[in-house]
């Protein structure tokens, strides 16, 4: 199984809103134990990252365990903006349980506005067993107080089941 967690051109690229950035990401099975994640691939701006002070934030910082470090898209000059959908997707290791939720930890308050419209989803065999996307409601709500270790748990009720949930940590 994959998990992706996207953000197409769809979402819009007004205002700089298109660019993908997240600390960690987290699946947690139906008892509460975490699945290991292992980078899978991302789309090219994403996999090679950012660099920030000669570190290239490419998209194996969101499964590194450390939610100090995060992933950035890369951008700047040469880099032409608004021209790929982000994206970078993780297979789940093998055997696991059932998934009961996912964790998004964004610790950059600019990803509240840049996640709506995001997508995260899992995939078995190339299709999609369950979605969730991005609203406003999910994420710039929950974002607006900046820093802290504020969690918003958005309940999906979609499958697998027992119905997964995403959780946005700042
Ligand atoms: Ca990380």
């Amino acid at each position: 199984m994959l998990l992706k967690l996207e953000r197409p051109l769809s979402a819009g690229t007004g205002n700089d809103m298109h660019h993908l950035h997240v600390s960690e990401i987290e699946v947690l099975d139906v008892s509460g134990a975490k699945i290991e994640l292992r980078p899978h691939d991302a789309s090219p701006f994403v996999k090679k990252g950012y660099r920030s002070e000669g570190v290239f934030l490419s998209y194996e910082k969101a499964v590194d365990g450390d939610s100090a470090t995060a992933t950035h898209n890369d951008f700047g000059p040469g880099v032409q903006y608004g021209s790929e959908d982000h994206w970078m997707a993780f297979s789940l290791a093998e055997p696991h349980g059932t998934v009961r939720e996912v964790h998004i930890v964004a610790k950059q308050p600019a990803w509240f506005c840049r996640a709506v419209g995001a997508r995260v989803s899992l995939l078995r065999d190339g299709a999609v067993v369950w979605e969730h996307v991005f609203t406003e409601e999910n994420v710039v709500g929950s974002g607006t107080g900046g820093g802290g270790d504020v969690r918003c748990e958005v309940p999906l009720g979609l499958q697998p089941t027992p119905a997964p949930q995403v959780c946005v940590c700042v």
